[in-house]
């Protein structure tokens, strides 16, 4: 049985990189909901709905466990799809915690969707996890659109990610957290513009241990012998779509936790 894999939009494949890297042998299919991005700008109703229709599709799929590799999904949805859903279902969440174990400043900041930033699960992360560091959230509209178009470096890009991360080097942040499955995609540029003055963390690794762990407790992985196989599907189909996914699943992502 595959492994279902999901985001709003083309940033998930961060995530579905990491898990096909050290779970080679497991069949995994992604589903970019690509029709319906960003949903970072959308109601949290809205999200929870496409969340569940999405998951809903995998599961006609007949995918064994999902991975919301999304955190605005998480934030918004993860709890109602595991009420709903009768497969266990693993989220992604922002390296709130180990930045805070990290900086050295004792300020860190987090990029991630307005809706992520805005939502009460990430005040609570920080609450519980960066108690006695200065937390800095940052709302970043525009980068997804760049990622879903396969641009993570031109001159609007890079424009964008200093207008989003000047004002935090200027506060002290030396430790930025990519809250957002897309902006791995963007830490090259990101490192450039802020001059490798501020460590990078996203969360790949960390979701693809708990996802192994999940597997690992309900029986659920697979022999870890042969070739497993990597199937996309998308709510948006045109052709430069289509080049955005090859792009994006050849992509080195450069920075890793
Ligand atoms: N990749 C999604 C996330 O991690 O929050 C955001 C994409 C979006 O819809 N804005």
């Amino acid at each position: 049985q595959p492994i279902g894999v999901f985001d709003s939009g083309l940033g998930g494949i961060s995530v579905l990189r990491e898990i096909h890297r050290l779970l080679p042998a497991e069949h995994l299919i992604y589903v970019a909901d690509s029709a319906h991005a960003p949903y970072g700008a959308k109601t949290s109703d809205y999200i929870r709905a496409r969340s569940k229709q999405v998951a809903d599709f995998l599961l006609e799929q007949d995918v064994k466990v999902l991975v919301v590799a999304c955190n605005t999904a998480t934030v918004h949805a993860v709890a109602y799809l595991r009420e709903t859903l009768p497969i266990p279902v693993v989220g992604i969440e922002p390296a709130v915690k180990p930045a805070a174990r990290l900086t050295q400043t004792g300020v860190i900041g987090v990029l991630a969707t307005q809706q992520t930033v805005n939502s009460p699960r990430l005040q609570h992360l920080i609450r519980d996890y960066a108690s006695g560091v200065r937390v800095i959230t940052q709302a970043c509209p525009g980068l997804v659109e760049h990622v879903e178009a396969g641009d993570f470096s031109s001159t609007a890009v890079r424009q964008l990610l200093k207008h989003y991360t000047l004002p935090l080097l200027d506060a002290g942040v030396d430790t930025l957290v990519l809250g957002c499955t897309h902006y791995p995609f963007l830490a090259e540029a990101l490192v450039d513009v802020t001059h490798g003055k501020m460590t990078i963390l996203e969360t790949s690794t960390p979701v693809t241990h708990q996802l192994m762990r999940v597997l690992e407790q309900e029986g659920l992985r697979c022999p870890q012998t042969g070739q497993g196989s990597v199937q996309f599907f998308s709510s948006k189909a045109d052709q430069q779509h289509v080049n955005s996914i090859q792009t994006l699943w050849r992509h080195r992502v450069a920075v890793k936790l």
